[in-house]
């Protein structure tokens, strides 16, 4: 038996509802057990084609079976629930993520990635999670989940962003005025570096990492958006606002 940790969320139909079938119909799954869920969260949409607002929760399942028919369960369970996958990052009516599978790091890519990438850092997930298991820790960022939703409370959270390729001019002044919040920083050679891994460390470009920079992947804010879908300007303000910012 693993200890699994389950990301849920929604925003078409009803939500609420159709959470507690989701819920029901794993509890109805050979092989899975259902332990205990968070309460609903009402959560701002992030990504700009997602919609509406969202409703989020976590939930612990045990699950006999392996990682990937796990997942395979998930996905079958949201299409009963009228998942449509038309525009990735569009509403839903209901989203599984499989965000810990025990304490395993599994990429297998497309669609099997655990610890789920967003699972540290969007506080639509972090929140119900903290609820729920706030002292479990993340096995990739070696933090409790209490401490990774910590470090995104802190005002102004510092968000540095790395792209070697292109300079952020044109980027960063009007993101700074839309995010009060935050501050935000460049850093394009070594003596922009700050001693103290805080905030969030956004990577954007996706040449090869120099020397130099090479450390910086070891800290618990690295977050390398190169590969995601979306315009820079798009993949920055969508990590601020899960952020919460
Ligand atoms: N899920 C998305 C995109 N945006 N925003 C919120 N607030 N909650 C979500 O679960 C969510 C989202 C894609 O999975
Ligand atoms: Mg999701
Ligand atoms: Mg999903």
């Amino acid at each position: 038996m693993t200890n699994c940790l389950i990301g849920l969320g929604g925003n078409l139909g009803n939500v609420p509802q159709t959470i507690v079938g989701a819920l029901q119909s794993l509890a109805q799954s050979p092989g899975i057990q259902v332990g205990r869920w968070s309460s609903l969260y009402q959560t701002a949409p992030v990504g700009e084609s997602a919609g509406g607002s969202y409703t989020n929760a976590a939930a612990m399942l045990e699950s006999s079976l392996p990682a990937r028919e796990l997942l395979e369960r998930l996905l079958t369970i949201e299409n009963e629930f009228g998942r449509e996958r038309t525009i990735s990052w569009g509403p839903r009516t209901l989203d599984l993520d499989l965000l810990f599978f025990g304490d395993d790091v599994i990429n297998d890519p497309p669609v099997l990635h655990v610890p789920h990438s967003g699972c540290w850092y969007r506080r639509f997930v972090l929140d119900p999670l903290c609820e729920l298991v706030p002292t479990f820790v993340h096995p990739v960022k070696q933090q409790t989940i209490a401490e990774l939703r910590d470090r995104l409370m802190v005002r102004p959270l510092h968000v540095s962003i790395l792209d070697l390729a292109r300079s952020t001019d044109g980027l960063l002044p009007t993101l700074q005025a839309t995010f009060p919040d935050a501050k935000l920083h460049s850093i394009r050679q070594p003596d922009e570096i700050s001693d103290r891994d805080e905030g969030l460390l956004v990577r954007l470009d996706s040449g090869p990492l120099p020397s130099w920079a090479a450390p910086l992947r070891k800290r618990v804010g690295w977050l390398d958006v190169s590969s995601r879908m979306g315009d820079r300007q798009q993949k920055l303000i969508n990590v601020l606002r899960s952020a919460g910012l």
